[in-house]
């Protein structure tokens, strides 16, 4: 239904100033170098890749250093900030073009600057977030100061507009509480589980999976995000590759035990591939510098690979 002439953008996001840990800035390129541009233009994909970050990478390193850049406990607003409007810039054109934006992180905070780009073009878009976690902490309720565990938060306009940092400004805000659905959520903070229960997002932890398993989730989620269509209509997907149990992704920020299998995190986006409601794709918080093995890295990398590939249609027949 989308994107019919496969045009499709891999935008490069390699950032991480969400979270304290350095190595997930090289997840694009270790993605690229496993040859996932040519998988994908074997799937007929016509395929271009985009760098929104390539000529800022200096001035964000040196910013990076800036110990100033701070809000009480909150690490890099500006630089936060500054970063995922570039990103935000970058999908809008891609999209703009008719190309099918997947943009390869860096950590979660970049999907400010994605998920923004896609409601722009799609306002009826729901949004799956397939995470561990809920990265919808405010700059209020946030333990960690880690940016990467609130972009869900500023996507929906939570935060006291008295509170924004000037740079965070330019994030619409328009995200409804009733188009987003969680999948795969097992380590949720305090106060993340009363803004859900307050907004009654719909959210389906790994007791949902393993209760109704992957394919009564997913069909519940869509529904979740377009109820009148019965589950009908453009579909952003965030994936954050910690929902992934750390067996198949050893080499990420914050694993965390008892997530998906391989066969669930990749059948849930080969189901959104055969709907082909699919209008973005994030693939996040890959860290290769976080492996104690090498056989960490490159079953991280395949798995991350493969999400790509299998969202874009490899598994269809
Ligand atoms: N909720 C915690 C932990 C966390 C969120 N996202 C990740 N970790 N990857 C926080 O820092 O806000
Ligand atoms: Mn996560
Ligand atoms: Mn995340």
């Amino acid at each position: 239904k989308y994107y019919e002439s496969q045009r499709l953008s891999i935008i490069t996001a390699p950032f991480s100033g969400g979270q304290s840990r350095s190595g997930v800035e090289k997840g694009p390129k270790y993605m690229l170098n496993h040859g996932l541009q040519n998988s994908l233009t074997k799937l007929g994909w016509s395929t271009v890749i985009t760098e929104p970050l390539s000529s800022a990478i200096l001035q964000i390193k040196k910013d990076e250093m800036d110990q100033n850049d701070r809000m009480g406990i909150v690490k890099r607003p500006n630089l936060v900030g500054k970063v995922t409007k570039l990103i935000y810039e970058t999908v809008t054109k891609s999209l703009s073009n008719e190309r099918f934006p997947l943009t390869l992180g860096g950590d979660h905070s970049i999907a400010m600057g994605t998920v923004s780009a896609v409601i722009d073009k799609f306002p009826d878009a729901g949004l799956l977030w397939i995470d561990a976690h809920a990265d919808i902490n405010t700059l209020t309720s946030t333990d960690s100061g880690n940016l990467h565990g609130c972009p869900v938060s500023f996507l929906m306009g939570l935060n006291d507009k008295k509170m924004v940092p000037e740079s965070m400004e330019w994030i619409p805000g328009n995200l409804k509480p009733n188009k987003i659905a969680y999948i795969g959520l097992r380590d949720i903070d305090e106060g993340e589980k009363k803004i859900l229960k307050n907004l009654g997002i719909a959210a389906f932890s790994m007791y949902h999976v393993d209760r109704l398993g992957i394919n009564e989730v997913i069909e519940m989620a869509m529904r979740a995000i377009h109820p009148e269509t019965n589950g009908d209509g453009p579909i952003m997907c965030s994936y954050d590759v910690d929902a992934l149990d750390p067996l198949y992704v050893p080499a990420t920020g914050t694993p965390v035990r008892g997530g998906l299998t391989l066969r669930e995190g990749l059948f849930l986006v080969e189901r959104l591939a055969e709907t082909g409601n699919l209008v973005g794709l994030d693939i996040v918080e890959v860290n290769p510098d976080l492996a104690s093995k090498d056989d960490h890295v490159s079953d991280t990398i395949a798995t991350s690979c493969s999400i790509a590939r299998c969202a874009l249609g490899e598994t269809l027949l």
